[in-house]
């Protein structure tokens, strides 16, 4: 690492299920650089965060207090670029299919959010059936154990997150959606033990995100009711 990041002070303001957040954190974890952390209720954003932040969304990263990122795949290539060990591919062409397949994830976070917020079972099995297809196209790209084999980069720390939301509502209801998909089952699974993705969430993550889900009243929050899990 630079002497020159050391120095620098990184201050992450954050929510505590946001996806796009654990993304960066993963990458400063992953880089080892030191930083500080608030977390913000999205539902009542102070008025410090609406004047820094241009788009009201998280993560933003503040840098010796004087300068603001925002967009977590800006902020993720901004920590790869001042530190050593790159988590993207010096080689431009890969370099920009990486990137694309980091675009796909954030798709792929929209789809989870159609999934969660269906009102009826036919826009949620629409929801499952359109993120089935996203995988179904990652599965024959993934090297495993990590997206290009041993090595953990940039997209791996854009996936880790995706995989938690399967986790947590896998341990209440069967979705199906990587049936059949070996590579990218073992991806899930090399994420889901991969220190700085484990360690980018509270421990209380699943209970906090079930409430999260069981708030919307929608298709997906009767599924995860406990009754219906014991079924
Ligand atoms: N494209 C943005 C998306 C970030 C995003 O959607 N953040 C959500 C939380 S996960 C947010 O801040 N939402 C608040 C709002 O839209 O008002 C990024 O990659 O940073």
């Amino acid at each position: 690492m630079s002497i020159e990041i050391n120095a620098r002070h990184l201050h992450l303001v954050s929510h505590k299920l946001c996806p796009y957040v654990q993304r960066s954190v993963i990458t400063l974890i992953e880089k080892g650089v030191p930083y500080t952390r608030t977390d913000i209720d999205l539902a009542a954003k102070p008025e410090w965060f609406r004047e820094l932040s241009p788009t009201g969304k998280v993560p933003l990263l503040q840098i010796d207090h004087r300068h603001t990122l925002f967009e977590s795949a800006v902020i993720c290539e901004y920590l790869d670029e001042i530190t050593e060990k790159p988590l993207l591919p010096e080689e431009p062409l890969q370099r920009a299919q990486h990137r694309a397949w980091i675009e796909f994830g954030s798709a792929v976070l929209n789809l989870i959010a159609r999934l969660y917020n269906a009102g009826y079972e036919v826009d949620f099995d629409a929801a499952r059936q359109a993120l089935r297809e996203r995988f179904l196209r990652l599965e024959p790209v993934i090297a495993a154990p990590y997206f290009t084999g041993t090595a953990f980069g940039l997209v791996d720390a854009v996936y880790g997150p995706i995989f938690r939301y399967f986790d947590v509502f896998e341990s209440r209801t069967d979705l199906g959606i990587f049936d059949g998909l070996p590579n990218v089952q073992h991806w899930r699974q090399s994420l889901r033990q991969r220190e700085s993705v484990r360690q980018a969430v509270d421990p209380d993550y699943p209970q906090a995100l079930i409430a999260f889900v069981q708030a919307r009243n929608s298709w997906l929050a009767r599924l995860l009711q406990p009754e219906h899990a014991a079924l």
